[in-house]
């Protein structure tokens, strides 16, 4: 057996924004969110894109990464709207979250089957809202050792989608389209189930393509690979109608490896590139070179997500972040009409190499290649109208100044 690294993104990116949290005198109940954060990056913060969504965070300004990608226009209740499934590939996620239980894809054919009968025949026996590939049983939260622990996959499922409008927390863009497909591919225990085995992956992502998901979240990356998850990815990423196509949104690394590794690192039609950027339209420093393909830069600093208890939220900054937050955005786009009609290749082609990538909203130039030109800035203002629109997308209006007035307001108070 090979195994590979999952963790190279997201735990020591973690571990090291938590002592900013820490350092900062944040208290560490579920309040903070709403308080203006001393690390916030809108601070103080500019009225709101949608003064009708009621998340603490997002009232007290500290969701600047839900405006800078124009998160907003993806919040509507449309009977029109059909919701994407999201996969999240990752360490499990406390699926009775205040930000979660609500926001799961569900099995349905489970869900009103009998306990411990595989109800839909498809070889997982109650498989609620994904499958833990770790310890081959339905329980996709943390367990054991593991529970009390940071949990990655919790941050990351919130930043796809956490609910909106319940009063608590933070909002997502994919909070109105998205609904969260668990499946637990790491563990905690080091040496033992804390790295990705290919063969467990190969599962998870034949269960997640079978079961309908659309959008494959990784924030995380692995630089050894095999050929039956080379395949795997090619089948679900590139081949021409193939019945698994579905968008993968891959991470690259802000911490300085000459490659980005798997997934991003794979040259396919399918695979949605993040490159973290910061709220003054940097990319962050560090970040690892991505293939020629659909890179598209989603914030990363400052990022407030789903917790364990007793904490609940936390701030977190990293490439993870970026991934989460652009696989919730794709999700909140496809999900509206017009697009939720499009196959997954008549998204891809139409909306994200052709709408999205083209955008005139872009980074400043990176400081080395393929960078030199900056990247396309992921937002929804394919969704902007003139009854809706969102700051961001306003400054794109060849008479409009206000995303200058923000890029002014805001530079320099990244804490990266
Ligand atoms: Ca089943
Ligand atoms: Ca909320």
């Amino acid at each position: 057996m090979t195994n590979i690294s999952a963790r190279g993104v997201g735990i020591r990116v973690l571990v090291c924004v938590c002592l900013v949290v820490c350092a900062s005198g944040a208290p560490a109940q579920s309040s903070f969110p709403c308080q203006s954060l001393t690390c916030s990056t809108l601070t103080p913060s500019l009225p709101v894109d949608d003064p009708n969504t009621n998340d603490c965070a997002y009232r007290a300004g500290n969701l600047w990464w839900v405006d800078y990608v124009a998160g907003s226009l993806t919040w509507s209740n449309t009977a029109a709207r059909k919701p994407v499934i999201v996969a999240v590939f990752d360490d499990g996620a406390y699926i009775d979250h205040e930000e979660l239980r609500n926001q799961l894809w569900t099995n349905e054919a489970e869900a009103r089957g009998k306990g411990g009968v595989d109800d839909d025949h498809n070889g997982y026996v109650d498989d609620l809202h994904g499958w833990n590939f770790v310890d081959d049983n339905p329980d996709v939260s943390p367990s054991g050792e593991c529970r009390g622990r940071m949990s990655h996959g919790t941050l990351m499922a919130s930043l796809i989608a956490a609910q909106r409008n319940n009063g608590v927390g933070i909002a997502a863009a994919g909070s109105d389209g998205a609904r969260l497909m668990i499946l637990k591919i790491v563990g905690c225990r080091p040496g033992i189930d804390d790295q990705l085995d290919p063969r467990r992956l190969v599962r998870a992502l034949d269960y997640a393509t079978k079961m309908g998901a659309r959008i494959l979240s990784f924030s995380n990356h692995w630089y050894t690979s095999s050929p039956e998850l080379d395949r795997a990815f090619e089948e679900i990423a590139d081949r021409p109608n193939s019945p698994s196509a579905a968008i993968v949104v891959a991470s690259v690394p802000n911490k300085g490896e000459p490659t980005a590794g798997y997934p991003a690192a794979y040259p396919y039609r399918r695979i949605v590139r993040a490159i973290p950027i910061g709220n003054d339209d940097t990319i962050s420093p560090g970040t690892s070179p991505a293939p020629i393909g659909l890179n598209l830069g989603a914030p990363s600093a400052c990022v407030i997500g789903a917790a364990p208890p007793p904490e609940g939220y936390r701030v977190e900054q990293g490439s993870s972040n970026s991934t989460a937050i652009l696989a919730g955005l794709l999700a909140g786009i496809w999900s509206s009409p017009p697009y939720a009609k499009l196959s997954v290749d008549e998204f891809v082609a139409g909306v994200v190499r052709g709408r999205m990538s083209g955008t005139p909203r872009r980074s400043k130039p990176g400081s080395r290649p393929p960078y030199d030109h900056g990247v396309p800035l992921a937002d929804a203002c394919v969704l902007a109208t003139n009854e809706r629109s969102a700051r961001v997308c306003r400054s794109q209006e060849p008479t409009g100044n206000s995303f200058n007035e923000l890029q002014r307001h805001t530079a320099g108070r990244d804490i990266r």
